[in-house]
């Protein structure tokens, strides 16, 4: 079995930028590596959100991709999104680097990511344990703070 794999090439208004790489083991996992520059440093929100359009930023990408219509969460809850892959951290120097294994992220069959947004939130999110109204707030106020590439326009091929 070869494995999927996608290219998410990052680029923003305020000079962030980077790239993020999905690769699926043929046994189911998503490992998703990476690094983007250019963020204030701390935590972001990192998610797949359901709708590969970005016409309207953040807004038109629709919500946390959710094929099970589960509430959200942490990655590592039981209860969560598809698209939940909680914060990525930006050290002083604004620097992410990405290291994510992820069952719920597969780049094809029904629940498949290709074709959605990758989003890099400006704010932290809160995994669930806070208020609903605060991440609502969160993710209208970084509409057009976010970062985010449509995976359909990247490359998706075989690996040998
Ligand atoms: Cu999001
Ligand atoms: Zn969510």
């Amino acid at each position: 079995m070869s494995s999927l794999k996608a290219l998410a090439l990052i680029t923003g208004d305020t000079g962030i930028r980077g790239s993020v790489q999905f690769v699926q083991d043929p046994n189911g996992a998503t490992h998703v590596t990476g690094k983007i520059s250019g963020l204030s440093p701390g935590l972001h929100g990192f998610h797949i959100h359901a709708l590969g359009d970005t016409t309207n930023g953040c807004n038109s990408t629709g919500p946390h991709f959710n094929p099970l219509k589960k509430n959200h969460g942490a990655p590592s809850d039981k209860e969560r999104h598809a698209g939940d892959l909680g914060n990525i951290t930006a050290g002083s120097d604004g620097v992410a680097e990405i290291s994510i294994s992820d069952r719920q992220i597969p780049l094809s069959g029904i629940h498949s990511i290709l074709g959605r947004a990758v989003v890099v939130h400006a704010d932290p999110d809160d995994l669930g344990k806070g208020d609903v109204c605060l991440l609502c707030l969160m993710l209208s106020y970084v509409a057009f703070l976010s970062v985010m590439l449509v995976l359909d326009k990247t490359v998706l091929y075989d690996l040998e």
